[in-house]
């Protein structure tokens, strides 16, 4: 008979526990579907960044060594170059007139750290032969960047 007594509370107790669960799940609820609302709204805005009709070029820089020697541009069509930085110390890209000559465009960092990404997003309006390096190491890793 006394157990008997003992199960009331212990009722009391569950049936609190199941309203404080159900009120934890009413929380989570609204805090999921908070989440998936703010991910649509910033695809659109990451969709929109990339430059519309600009030419992708991918260049990745490891070993004090550019992957290419060469890059190829369509004249007064802009590009965007993306460096990726897979050596332990920092590179950069930047395109000159010639060698030696004016810088038209550099990457953004100028200098991209070890692990990292940059890039570089300009129009060439003339056709012609162009040069491109790294200016921290502008002897091993050069090339040419022709705008047809
Ligand atoms: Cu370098």
């Amino acid at each position: 008979m006394p157990k008997r007594l003992w199960v009331l509370p212990i009722l009391a107790i569950l049936a609190i526990g199941v309203v404080a669960a159900a009120c934890g799940d009413d929380n989570g609820g609204s805090t999921a579907t908070r989440t998936p609302a703010a991910s649509p709204t910033a695809t659109p805005a990451a969709t929109a960044t990339p430059a519309a009709g600009a030419t992708q070029i991918n260049v990745v820089a490891a070993g004090m060594a550019f992957n290419t020697k060469s890059i190829e541009v369509t004249a007064g069509q802009p590009f965007t170059i993306t460096v990726e930085n897979q050596d332990t110390v920092p590179h950069n890209l930047n395109i000159y007139t010639q060698q030696g000559g004016t810088s038209i465009a550099v990457t953004d960092p100028q200098l991209i750290p070890a692990g990292g990404t940059g890039t570089l997003t300009t129009t060439i309006a003339q056709p012609g032969t162009y040069y491109f390096q790294c200016d921290v190491h502008p002897t091993q890793m050069n090339g040419t960047l022709t705008a047809k």
